[in-house]
């Protein structure tokens, strides 16, 4: 289950620097050896720290995060849902995402009502749209959204506050893409001397948020701890089938164990002894973090 996440917004606002940013570093497993698929689509690194501390109790060959696909859609301009600026490609572009990230500029001199016009006009061209669409189920106005203003040192945090008084949307970040792309090009040893933090992380876990998306585990006895996505909600067969086709329609019964009771139990087989290890069958929902070990 690989989900998908556009970066929208008019052009100029800083997209591609947050493409930029979001992709410097290579997610570097075996399993996903480009993390730039197309120059416009990466693959990101869910950060995890609970995989981290699962992968210290099992102690595994591999370790791999799970991932989220960005990318980088062109700026859309007013009148894109007639065509204007090859819009009509780019709002294809957009349907084919499960959720956005929209870019407003809030850097250098970016008035609020520039930014309330902005964010005006990018609304209306995806509603536009949606008005013409004969599929009422993907409707690209209703797909989640997680609101990035590109602010920098100019904008002071009295106007962030301002700006979130204004605009009462349930997910926003505030968050200087200029300088995000400098700190993914630091060590950490650097990050760590200037005293700054990178808020993509934060940025990441938000998508993840909006999407309505869970992590649950699986180990392969001890040769590779892994993380995978799945929709919250979903039932443990489901989850089987993202790992193998196999553990869905072969499924009989999974083992179940949350990372917490098996970080603190210190092993599978400590956390065995304990009776912390649930044996559940069809009906099972996965719950976050759950690690699970599907029998076949
Ligand atoms: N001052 C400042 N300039 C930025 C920032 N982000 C992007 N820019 C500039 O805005 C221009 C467009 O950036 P880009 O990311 O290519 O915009 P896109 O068209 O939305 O993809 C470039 O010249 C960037 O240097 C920022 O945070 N601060
Ligand atoms: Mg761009």
């Amino acid at each position: 289950m690989s989900f998908s996440v556009g970066i929208i917004g008019l052009p100029n606002v800083g997209k591609s620097t947050l493409f930029k940013a979001l992709t410097k570093n290579p997610v570097g497993i075996a399993d996903y050896p480009f993390t730039t698929i197309h120059p416009n689509v990466g693959l990101v690194a869910v950060p995890d720290k609970r995989l981290e501390k699962i992968a210290q109790v099992i102690k595994p060959e591999k370790i791999t995060p799970t991932v989220i696909e960005f990318v980088d859609i062109a700026g859309l301009v007013k009148d894109a849902h007639k065509g204007e600026g090859l819009g009509n490609q780019f709002l294809a572009q957009i349907r084919n995402c499960d959720a956005l990230v929209e870019v407003v500029k809030a850097f250098d001199n970016a008035s609020n009502a520039s930014i309330e016009k902005d964010i005006e006009i990018i609304k209306t061209e995806l509603e536009k749209k949606d008005l013409e669409s004969k599929e009422k189920e993907n409707l690209l106005s209703k797909k989640p959204i997680l609101y990035v203003f590109n602010i920098n040192e100019q904008r002071t945090k009295n106007n962030e506050q301002e700006l979130k008084q204004m605009f009462s949307f349930p997910c926003s970040l505030f968050i200087d893409l200029k300088l995000e792309v400098e700190i993914s090009e630091m060590s950490e040893s650097e990050i760590k001397e200037l005293g700054i933090a990178s808020k993509l992380d934060q940025m990441i876990l938000s998508c993840y948020d909006i999407l309505s998306l869970i992590t649950f585990y699986t180990i392969t006895r001890g040769k590779e701890t892994r993380a995978w996505t799945l929709k919250k909600g979903l039932r443990v067969p489901v989850a089987g089938g993202i790992v193998h086709s196999d553990f869905e329609t072969k499924f009989i019964r999974a083992e179940v164990i949350s990372a917490q009771k098996l970080i603190a139990a210190g092993s599978w087989k400590q956390a065995r002894e304990l009776g912390q290890i649930l044996t559940t069958g069809k009906e099972y929902v996965v719950e976050d973090g759950d690690v699970v070990e599907f029998k076949i």
